[in-house]
């Protein structure tokens, strides 16, 4: 039995801090607590005094390897997960893509296949549905019954993915009495498709033309109005990626109503500003991702929602094309740049720089916002989100004193740029431990090729 101590760090949970110590035996946590003189000869003791030990991450939206745009994204789910454990998560919840024509669980064992021993933490999937002929909400069953208990539509991009208001009822419906949820892209996409053509009429061709053809409205109108939906279908509903005052303001009126409405948004609508679509040349195009940055009153009313609880996760929408290729495909026209951004390996490290050091959220918020929410959200607590007895030993060594500077070329994630380029933050990612094995050091990753393991997950 192979067995470690983590001895005299602050071991940070959601509700707590204590100083403590953490015994790891055969990849599980087995006790937190005042252990040095107790656990005996037979144990690894790792000295991480003046350090803080948190839960791993659980980044609950990526799109590794995924078809979802036409072009696949950068990483797959080795260079994804690799960069993902040196960033300091250790569980993801990755969608997998339906393309057109495809059966759910056809789409399903595609991405299976894909990171099948090839991740490096543990992984779980939501359901991306994009083609809802008939049959398909048949297929509901299944899909959950294989662990994979959540869905995700597009209220945007008709004629490719965008679903309409009544197959969104459909889908809400179903999932919701299978115990399931439904994670929905709330973006008003005729309306976005309508200023999109002016614009491209217009000659304004650019990548700013991304940010002008989606205004916060087109947001807010589609979150108000899936959050009608959901109520007449009973059932619950998650919004991924919200980046506007609005969209938290609406949230926020239908939890105090207790409705089951629930609100993630991600670090990039946190930190970085929308002056970014002025950059020279296409180098615009890097922060193309939807929806687009926002300005500063938006950004602080997500802080707000987090403080509050009614924006109640962080992931990272880590969706990435290199430049290059953004451009290859999109130079003439913003329409056909590919959407979507990095964000898997520096979530944990902008969180807590400009989270916690910034004066914005708690410790014990920042756990819960990029561990323990997450991971109860989608079925995954307390197996994760929390060092506690019994639970995986996915811990995150983290150093108060020491900083993370971010470069593309230092980077794990596979890709040309960064929108980060040149940040400094406080803190350091300096062990990550995954199921007690340690994976990364210092940002580099020492772990084992192909070791992640499936997580079927239940209904909540
Ligand atoms: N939605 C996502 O969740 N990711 C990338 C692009 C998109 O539209
Ligand atoms: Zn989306
Ligand atoms: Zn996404």
């Amino acid at each position: 039995m192979h067995r470690t101590l983590l001895y005299g760090a602050q071991v940070v949970n959601s509700a707590s801090t204590q100083t403590a110590d953490v015994l790891i035996e055969n990849g599980r946590v087995v006790a937190v607590g005042e252990l040095a003189a107790i656990v005996g000869e037979n144990c690894e003791r790792i000295d991480v005094r003046g350090k803080l030990l948190v839960p791993g991450g659980v980044d609950v939206h990526t799109h590794l390897e995924s078809p979802l745009n036409g072009a696949p994204t950068a990483d797959d789910f080795e260079s994804g997960t690799i960069a993902a454990a040196c960033g300091g998560t250790t569980t993801i919840v990755d969608f997998a893509a339906q393309v057109k024509g495809q059966t759910l669980l056809d789409a399903l064992a595609v991405h299976h296949d894909k990171a099948r021993g090839r991740a490096v933490i543990d992984y779980g999937f939501h359901m991306c549905v994009t083609d809802l002929v008939s049959g398909k909400l048949a297929e509901f069953a299944e899909v959950v019954q294989s662990g994979v208990s959540s869905f995700k539509v597009f209220m945007a991009y008709r004629g490719t993915l965008m679903v309409n208001d009544g197959e969104l009822f459909d889908v809400l419906r179903t999932a919701g009495r299978l115990g399931g949820q439904v994670c929905v892209h709330a973006e008003n996409g005729d309306v976005i498709d309508r200023l999109a053509s002016d614009l491209v009429a217009e000659g304004r061709t650019g990548p700013k033309s991304h940010l002008l053809s989606r205004p916060p409205e087109t947001e807010v109108e589609a979150v108000v109005r899936a959050i009608a939906i959901a109520d007449m279908a009973d059932a619950p509903i998650y919004f991924v990626h919200l980046s506007t005052q609005g969209s938290v303001e609406a949230v926020a009126e239908a939890r105090h109503r207790n409705a089951s409405v629930a609100g993630e948004t991600c670090t990039h609508y946190l930190t970085l500003d929308p002056s970014l679509y002025d950059q020279p040349g296409f180098k615009a195009g890097e922060v193309v991702l939807t929806p687009p940055l926002r300005e500063k009153v938006h950004r602080d009313a997500l802080w707000r929602g987090l403080t509050t609880g009614d924006v109640s996760v962080v992931s990272s929408d880590h969706c990435p094309y290199c430049l290059a290729e953004k451009e290859r495909l999109g130079a003439h026209d913003f329409r056909e740049i590919p959407n979507g951004g990095p964000g898997i390996e520096h979530r944990m490290s902008l969180l807590y720089g400009e989270g916690v050091r910034g004066g914005r959220i708690s410790l014990e918020k920042y756990v819960e916002l990029t561990a323990a929410a997450p991971a109860k959200q989608f079925g995954l607590y307390p197996k994760k989100g929390v060092i506690a007895a019994g639970s995986d030993a996915d811990i995150v060594v983290l150093d108060p004193a020491g900083e993370t500077v971010i470069s593309a070329a230092t980077q794990n994630q596979r890709l040309d740029y960064t929108p980060y380029e040149g940040w400094v933050l406080p803190g350091r990612i300096e062990q990550v431990f995954s199921r007690g094995d340690l994976i990364a050091a210092s940002g580099t990753y020492v772990g084992a090729r192909g070791r992640g393991n499936y997580l079927p997950r239940a209904t909540v």
